[in-house]
C-alpha cells in the first residue's frame, strides 16, 4: 500500500516529521514505545559524538582515516531499528551508526578506522558483515546472503546500504537484478547524500530519483525524507515485511546530505558552497528528532547535556584503549582473508615471514 501511494515515478516522497519537528503525516506516525525511541535517540547521540571525535582524532594524526557519517543518523538508525534480531546488515563504508545499533562495538569500529583489521572481527551472534569499501560489492554479498536465507528457509532479511554514486555501479544492478529474479529477502537502502566525493548526484545519473531504479528490477521502490527518522523507519518496516513474506526485494532511497567531508582526505569547500551546507544544517536529522522526543515527554534538555557528556567520556575512554592496542600483525593479512589459506596465500605468507625474519618492515 505504502509503495503504490508513494510512487517515485510520480515524484512522491514520504515525510512524517518535517524539519521543524512537526508531525505532517499523522496516520503514518509509527507507534513506537518510549523504550525503543529512547534507545534509537541515545544511539544517535552517541553515534554523532563518536563521529565528530573520530574526525578530530584523525586530524590530530591519531587515526588512520575516517569516513564521516554526520547527517546520516536518521537514514541509518531508522533502518537498523526496523530490522528483526535475526536479520543481517551488510554495510558499505558509511554505515557506522547502523553497525553500532546492530551490535558492533565502538571499539571495533574505531579499531578498523585506526587501521587494525581486528576491528572487522565482530562478536559471536552479531549479524553484521565487515565494511565493504569496494563500491557496490555489498549488494552482491547481500543478495548472496538473502539467497542462502531463502534456500535454507531461515526467515532472515539481508539489509544493505549504498551511496547515490554507488547506484551507477555495475554491481548494484547485478545484485539487485539477481535478488529481483529470485524473489530474495533483500532490502537495499540508498543513502542519497547528494555527492559521490566531488561528483554531484545530477552528474552521476539522469534518473530523477534513485528509488525509480527499482522499476528496472520489477520491484517496489520508495523515496523518503532521509533526515526524518520516522519516515525511514516506516518505509523500512514495510520493506522488510515485504521481503520477509517472500515477495522479493525493495529499494528505499533516503534523501539526505553528508554534512562533513567525504573522508578525511577530502576538502568539500572545493566543490560545494557554504550556503548549500547551511541549508542542510537546518534540516539536520538530530534537530527534529530531539524536538520530537522532548515534545513527547521522553527526553529533556538536562538529559541531553548529561548524556552528551557521558558519551564524550565514554568515546574518549574507548579511543584510548584502541590507541593502546598498537598495530595489527602483517602476517594476519594472509591468515584471515579466507577461513583457510589458499596455496597462493601460503606461498605469500611464507615469503613475507622470511622477509620479516630478516628484519624487513
Ligand atoms: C569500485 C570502486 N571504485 C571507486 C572507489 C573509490 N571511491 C570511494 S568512495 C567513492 C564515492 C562514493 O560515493 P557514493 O556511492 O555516493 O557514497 P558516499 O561516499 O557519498 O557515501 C569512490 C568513487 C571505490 N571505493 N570502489
Amino acid at each position: 500500500m505504502l509503495f503504490s501511494k508513494y510512487d517515485p515515478l510520480k515524484k512522491k516522497q514520504l515525510q512524517i516529521l518535517n524539519e521543524k519537528g512537526e508531525i505532517v503525516n499523522k496516520e503514518l506516525e509509527p507507534k513506537l514505545d518510549k523504550e525503543t525511541l529512547v534507545k534509537m535517540y541515545k544511539q544517535a547521540v552517541l553515534g554523532r559524538v563518536a563521529d565528530i571525535k573520530a574526525l578530530q582524532y584523525q586530524r590530530q594524526g591519531r587515526m588512520l582515516t575516517y569516513a564521516p557519517n554526520r547527517g546520516h543518523e536518521a537514514a541509518q538508525i531508522g533502518t537498523a531499528a526496523a530490522m528483526a534480531e535475526q536479520d543481517w546488515y551488510i554495510p558499505g563504508f558509511r554505515d557506522f551508526y547502523a553497525m553500532l545499533y546492530r551490535g558492533v562495538t565502538l571499539e571495533q569500529i574505531y579499531l578498523y578506522w585506526y587501521g587494525n583489521e581486528w576491528g572487522s572481527h565482530f562478536d559471536e551472534g552479531v549479524r553484521v558483515t565487515p565494511v565493504n569499501v569496494i563500491i557496490g560489492s555489498q549488494i552482491n554479498h547481500a543478495s548472496g546472503i538473502a539467497y542462502a536465507s531463502k534456500l535454507m528457509k531461515k526467515n532472515e532479511v539481508a539489509v544493505t546500504a549504498i551511496g547515490d554514486g554507488g547506484t551507477s555501479h555495475g554491481e548494484f544492478y547485478e545484485g539487485m537484478n539477481f535478488a529481483g529474479v529470485f524473489n530474495l529477502p533483500l532490502v537495499t537502502l540508498v543513502q542519497n547524500n547528494q555527492y559521490a566525493i566531488s561528483t554531484p548526484r545530477a552528474k552521476a545519473t539522469k534518473a530523477e530519483t534513485l528509488a525509480q531504479k527499482a522499476v528496472a528490477f520489477g520491484i517496489p521502490g520508495i523515496q523518503v525524507d532521509g533526515n526524518d527518522i520516522l519516515a525511514v523507519y516506516v518505509a523500512m518496516k514495510e520493506a522488510m515485511e515485504h521481503a520477509r513474506s517472500g515477495k522479493g526485494p525493495v529499494l528505499v532511497e533516503a534523501v539526505t546530505y553528508r554534512l562533513g567531508p567525504h573522508t578525511t582526505s577530502d576538502d568539500p569547500t572545493l566543490y560545494r558552497e557554504d550556503s548549500e551546507v547551511e541549508i542542510w544544517e537546518k534540516k539536520d536529522p538530530m534537530i527534529r528528532f530531539k524536538k520530537y522526543m522532548i515534545d513527547k515527554g521522553y527526553w529533556t534538555e538536562e538529559e541531553q547535556k548529561a548524556y552528551e557528556e557521558e558519551s564524550d567520556n565514554y568515546v574518549g575512554e574507548v579511543f584510548r584503549k584502541v590507541e593502546a592496542t598498537g598495530e595489527a600483525e602483517l602476517l594476519d593479512v594472509f591468515k584471515y582473508t579466507y577461513e583457510e589459506m589458499t596455496p597462493q596465500l601460503i606461498e605469500q605468507y611464507e615469503t613475507h615471514k622470511k622477509f620479516l625474519e630478516k628484519g624487513g618492515k
